[in-house]
Formats: structure tokens, C-alpha cells, sequence
């Protein structure tokens, strides 16, 4: 396991989650080693629908996976299973458990995410005791079903400008708005159905990667 203060090289570039229903009848396990392939560095697993079980065993297989790859492997919601697999972090959201109870449980060493809307939220994020922040949703995504009305570029702004803990922006982002979104001062930029959607991972990954290149040699 990494320990979270030696991490924060990992946040820049793409930050890939899992999504089974928008994986095109993929397994996960199929799909992240296609987002391994292509040098992706982190990796969360994202599960909504399926049994504990059966998140245990895919974040089992992923760990090893995301070891030998040398990426960081993040699990979302589930503090236990991040613990019974010894991924290198856990990502919560504002309705979780509060991140100071997340750290408790968790010991000094994990990695803790915690998704942000606002910059209120991304202030006491980083006083209680955040590693990394998700900043989103930059645009409409019907992927996370609960979440807030996109949160705009204004947000990532106020973000670039005032919080000096590693961000990863987060919702709706394509390979044909990331652009705006690397303009805008993100270098770490997560993507569920772009990826998990796409009929070829890999040949998807590589122009994501030139996108992002492209808008920040502008
Ligand atoms: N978190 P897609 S938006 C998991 O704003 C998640 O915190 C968000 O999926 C947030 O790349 C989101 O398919 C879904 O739009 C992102």
C-alpha cells in the first residue's frame, strides 16, 4: 500500500472509475485491465447494484491487478472492503460517514477522497482532514443518480485558485469538452461512461491522453 503522503504524483492525468451497467457487457475485471493497458495510474472501484461479495472479490482481483501495474487502487463507499483488500484508498461523499470517522477506521496511512460541490464543502474538506477532493459535477452526467445539478467550470476555478490539496474534476467530462476542463487548471480528470463506454478502452485512453496534451500545450 502507498502511504497517502507519498501520493500526490499519482494525481495528474486520468483517473478511471468502474461502472459494470455502462461497460457494454464487460466484466470490470475485463475493463480495468484494458485501463491498465493503457498506462492509466489510478483506478477507483465504483459499484452501486452489486453484493459485498461480490465487490470483495472484484476489488480482490483489481488490487492485484492495480499492484502489478503500479497504480493506486481506490475503492468507493466501502470502507471495509478497502481494508479487507488493502487498497491504497477509500472515496467518500458528503451524505458518508464524516472523513475524521473515516480515518479512525482506516488508520493514519490510506488515502481518503471525498467528493466536493461547492466551495464550502471543498474548504472543510481540506480542515478535516481530506487527502483529495472530487470536484463536480463540471457537467450534466446521468451516471451518479443522486447528485447535484453540474457545479460548472466555476467551481474548478474557485477550486485551481484557493486549494492546495491534489483535485481530481469529476462529471460529463468527453474527449470533446476535456479540454475545457485542462484549461480551466485540472490536471487530474476522472471519467466513468467516456472509458468504461467506449468500444475500445485503449484506443479511447489514447485520445483522451492527446486531448488532454493538446489543450495544455494552448
Ligand atoms: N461523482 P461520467 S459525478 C461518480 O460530481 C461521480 O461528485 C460525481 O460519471 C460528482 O464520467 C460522477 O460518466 C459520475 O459523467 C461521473
Amino acid at each position: 500500500m502507498l502511504h497517502r503522503h507519498t501520493c500526490r504524483e499519482y494525481f495528474q492525468g486520468i483517473y478511471a472509475l468502474t461502472s459494470f451497467e455502462h461497460s457494454q457487457g464487460r466484466s470490470n475485471l475485463e475493463v480495468v485491465r484494458e485501463i491498465l493497458a493503457a498506462g492509466v495510474k489510478i483506478i477507483q472501484y465504483r459499484e452501486k447494484e452489486a453484493s459485498k461479495r461480490h465487490k470483495y472479490q472484484e476489488c480482490l482481483e483489481i488490487r492485484h491487478l492495480t499492484r502489478r501495474a503500479g497504480a493506486l487502487f481506490i475503492v468507493n463507499d466501502d470502507v471495509d472492503i478497502a481494508l479487507a483488500v488493502q487498497a491504497d484508498g477509500v472515496h467518500v461523499g458528503q451524505d458518508d460517514l464524516p472523513v475524521e470517522v473515516v480515518r479512525r477506521l482506516v488508520g493514519p496511512d490510506m488515502i481518503i477522497g471525498l467528493s466536493t460541490h461547492s466551495p464550502q464543502q471543498a474548504r472543510s474538506a481540506v480542515e478535516c482532514g481530506a487527502d483529495y477532493i472530487g470536484v463536480g459535477p463540471i457537467f450534466a452526467t446521468s451516471t451518479k443518480k443522486d447528485v447535484c445539478a453540474p457545479v460548472g467550470l466555476e467551481y474548478l476555478k474557485y477550486v485551481v485558485e484557493h486549494i492546495n490539496i491534489p483535485f481530481v474534476a469529476i462529471g460529463g467530462i468527453k474527449e470533446h469538452n476535456i479540454a475545457r476542463v485542462v484549461q480551466t487548471g485540472a490536471c487530474c480528470i476522472a471519467m466513468v461512461t467516456e472509458i468504461v463506454g467506449a468500444p475500445d478502452i485503449q484506443k479511447k485512453i489514447a485520445a483522451l491522453k492527446a486531448a488532454m496534451e493538446r489543450a495544455r500545450s494552448q
